[in-house]
């Protein structure tokens, strides 16, 4: 894999490049912006309005969630990694390796960590690793996500497979407990205006998203959930940086541990990961 520093949006990024496939990592979060594997078709969503001044979230791509998922705490909403200029570390094996730390002195998370995200490109694979280490003295709890934008050409016709027989939470129905029966999750009917945003938990199946003729498969490892979200048409309406139909073009299929929280002792160290191909 051909790593290059590069700049794009006004901000520092790095450009990977293997087998014909690219991948490009902003700095600023430590955050997937592109994914164009072999065949040169773009899989990731990253909004026309999208907001690259530090002033807000990047809308798009595959934020960082850490260590914080959503509202599910004291922090502001998904946590900080996002929001911080992550260290670009070289290369391990196959992987680019990005990272962030924190030494404690945050007054709302006063907790010393080391996050680790490898990256790593074959012709038609992007595989993500989320490496988390508690480098201080006490232990600590975090929840956290790869909140993947996936670009799709017409959510009507997209499906979800996989996730069949897990419970979730409704996060737009005020968190209430239900369980998938269908072999689909589909966008449909309600969920075309009013959007879906579902918290799948247990998920051990591979998962596959179906557009129309495309199929992406996506696995996950050491995340407990899932979180499939699209907002919908009317919600979209009321985000600042997407365009009014951009609900259309992209789902959210994110690898979390959300539900419940991971609990690291001191010098103890977890991890995910997620691969899309
Ligand atoms: O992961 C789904 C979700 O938590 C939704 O509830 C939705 O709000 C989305 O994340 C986007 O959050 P953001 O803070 O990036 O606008």
């Amino acid at each position: 894999m051909r790593v290059t520093p590069t700049t794009a949006f006004g901000l520092s990024c790095i450009r990977l490049d293997s087998d014909g496939a690219t991948a490009l990592v902003a700095l600023h979060g430590g955050q997937l912006l592109s994914w164009v594997p072999a065949d040169g078709r773009e899989r990731l969503f990253l909004s026309d309005r999208a907001v690259f001044d530090g002033s807000a979230p990047i809308r798009g791509g595959i934020p960082v969630v850490f260590p914080q998922f959503g509202e599910r705490g004291a922090l502001r909403k998904h946590g900080f990694a996002r929001d911080r200029a992550w260290t670009f570390d070289g290369q391990d094996g196959d992987a680019a390796v990005f990272a962030l730390a924190g030494d404690g002195g945050d007054a709302d998370w006063p907790h010393p960590f080391q996050l680790r995200l490898r990256v790593s490109l074959s012709a038609e694979r992007l595989t993500l690793s989320l490496d988390v280490e508690n480098t201080g003295a006490m232990p600590f709890a975090f929840t956290a996500a790869l909140h993947t934008y996936l670009r799709v050409d017409d959510i009507a016709s997209v499906v979800i497979e996989g996730l069949q027989g897990c419970d979730f939470e409704d996060s737009a129905a005020g968190g209430t407990l239900h369980r998938q029966y269908d072999y689909y999750v589909a966008f449909e009917g309600e969920a075309l205006g009013a959007g879906i945003d579902h918290i799948y938990s247990d998920v051990v199946a591979p998962l596959a998203l179906i557009d129309g003729n495309h199929r992406l498969d996506i696995e996950q490892d050491g995340f407990g959930d899932t979180v499939v979200w699209n907002p919908g048409q009317y919600p979209c309406a009321r985000i600042g940086d997407l365009a009014p139909d951009d609900w259309r073009s992209f789902a959210c299929v994110e690898a979390g541990q959300v539900l419940q929280a991971a609990v690291l002792a001191p010098g103890e160290r977890w991890s995910g990961s997620l691969m899309l191909g």
